[in-house]
C-alpha cells in the first residue's frame, strides 16, 4: 500500500491502541551542492575558508516522512565528490530500513577496504544524521527527546570570524561578536611571530573585558618545541584553551605540550570517530575534547563519543553543526560549549537560536532545520 502521509501512515501502523515505533524505509537520498557565502570570512593559520561548501540532503522515507541534513566539505573542491558519493549510496540503501544502527554497520563493512575516514566518513555521517532526524520526525519529537533528554539552553561560545586578521581588526571585530548575549569567544592564532599571536590576545582582551572567556585555536600550525614555547609566552593571559596547537593526529606530541603547559590543551574537531577519540585518551592528548558532528560518525558517533567522554571525565564541547550539536549536547554527560558559527543560517528557514549567549532548541520534530529554498536556489554550486 502506498502511504504518503505521516497521518496515514500512522493509521496503517497504530491499527490498536498499543502503539509501536514507526518503522520507516529508505526510499531515495536527494543531495544538493551549495556555496554559501559567509559574512566573516575566516583565516587560519591552515588556510582561508571565505564560502561555506555545503552538502544539503534530504532523506526521503516511503512512508513520507522526510529527514534533513547537511555536510560541510572545507573547500569546495570537495563539495561535488561528496554529493557524487552520497548519490551512489543512494541507490545501495535503497529499500534499506531506517535503522542508524544497521546502516552504519553495513556501510562500514562496505567501505572496509577504501575505510571510513574522509570523504567516505562524511558521506556515512550525512546518512546518520539524515536517519536520525526523520526517525524523530516520524515520533514528532525533537532529537534531544528521542535521545531521552529534553530540550535546554546549551552555552554556546561565538566562533564566527576572528581569523588571523591583526589586533586592530580582531579587537574591533571582538566586541562585534558579544552582541548577542555571547560570554566567551574564539581567537585563531599562529601569526609569523609569537609576539603577534601575543599582541592580538591582548587587544582582544583589552576589548572584551575580563568577564568573557576568551578561546585560542592555532589550527595545528606549530611544531611541538614551537607550541611549548608559544604557550609559555601565552601562559598568563587568561586562555580559557587553547586547540590544536601541533598536528591533529600527534597525540604524543599533543601530550608533551600538554605535559609542560598552563592553559588547557583542547582538540578533537579532526577525531574520524569514536577509535580516534580513545586512541587521543589513551595519549592523554588534550585536557578538553570537542568532537565534530560529522567526523565523528553522526549522531550514532556522537552518543559513542559522548561514553568515551564520560568515563574519562572529559568536559566535551562541539565543533561546527551547532544545529544538531545542540540537541546533542543536551544529551552529553559532560557536556562543555556549543561552537556557534553562523554559515549555515543563509540556507535556513530557522537559523540555529542563540539567546543570552546560549543555543536554544525548539521543541519541534526532528533537529529543527528547513530549507530556505530561494536562498539554496541562489547559492547552487555550478
Ligand atoms: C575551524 C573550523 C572549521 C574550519 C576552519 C577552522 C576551527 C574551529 O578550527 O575550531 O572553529
Ligand atoms: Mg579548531
Amino acid at each position: 500500500m502506498a502511504v504518503h502521509s505521516l497521518h496515514e501512515y500512522r493509521r496503517a501502523n497504530h491499527p490498536t491502541t498499543m502503539s509501536t515505533l514507526p518503522r520507516l524505509t529508505l526510499r531515495e537520498l536527494r543531495v544538493r551542492a551549495v556555496n554559501v557565502p559567509m559574512r566573516l570570512p575566516l583565516q587560519t593559520s591552515g588556510g582561508t575558508i571565505q564560502v561555506a561548501p555545503l552538502a544539503l540532503i534530504d532523506l526521503y522515507t516511503q512512508e513520507g516522512v522526510t529527514g534533513t541534513t547537511y555536510l560541510f566539505c572545507y573547500t569546495p573542491l570537495a563539495l561535488k565528490p561528496v554529493v557524487e558519493l552520497l548519490a551512489n549510496l543512494s541507490a545501495l540503501l535503497k529499500d534499506e530500513p531506517l535503522v542508524p544502527f544497521e546502516l552504519d554497520q553495513k556501510l562500514k563493512r562496505q567501505f572496509r577496504l577504501l575505510g571510513s575516514k574522509g570523504l567516505t566518513g562524511m558521506a556515512m555521517a550525512g546518512i546518520d544524521m539524515a536517519a536520525w532526524d526523520a526517525l524523530a520526525r516520524a515520533q514528532e519529537l525533537p532529537l534531544v527527546r528521542l535521545l531521552g533528554g529534553q530540550p535546554r539552553p546549551v552555552a554556546a561560545y561565538n566562533s564566527c570570524g576572528l581569523g588571523l586578521i591583526g589586533s586592530e581588526h580582531a579587537s574591533a571585530q571582538a566586541t562585534q561578536l558579544l552582541d548577542a548575549g555571547f560570554t566567551a569567544i574564539k581567537v585563531r592564532l599562529g601569526y609569523a611571530h609569537v609576539h603577534t599571536d601575543l599582541e592580538v590576545v591582548r587587544a582582544v582582551r583589552r576589548a572584551i573585558g575580563n568577564g568573557v572567556h576568551l578561546m585560542a585555536d592555532y589550527n595545528q600550525g606549530l611544531s611541538v618545541p614551537e607550541a611549548i614555547h608559544r604557550m609559555q609566552v601565552l601562559a598568563d593571559e587568561g586562555l580559557y584553551w587553547i586547540e590544536e596547537p601541533t598536528l591533529a593526529d600527534d597525540f604524543i606530541g599533543h601530550a608533551q605540550i600538554r605535559s609542560k603547559a598552563r592553559v588547557a590543551v583542547q582538540m578533537g574537531e579532526n577525531w574520524w570517530g569514536p577509535h580516534e577519540m580513545a586512541a587521543g585518551l589513551a595519549a592523554g592528548a588534550s585536557d578538553l575534547g570537542m568532537p565534530d558532528a560529522m567526523k565523528i560518525g553522526g549522531v550514532s558517533g556522537w552518543l559513542r563519543a559522548a561514553a568515551l567522554g564520560e568515563a574519562a571525565g572529559m568536559p566535551l564541547s562541539s565543533h561546527l553543526f551547532p544545529e544538531v550539536s545542540a540537541h546533542l549536547l543536551a544529551v552529553t554527560p559532560t557536556c562543555h560549549w556549543l561552537e556557534y558559527v553562523d554559515w549555515a543560517s543563509p540556507i535556513l528557514q530557522e537559523p540555529q537560536r542563540i539567546e543570552n549567549g546560549h543555543a536554544l532548541m525548539a521543541d519541534a520534530p526532528g533537529c529543527g532545520m528547513a530549507w530556505n529554498e530561494a536562498n539554496v536556489q541562489r547559492y547552487l554550486a555550478q
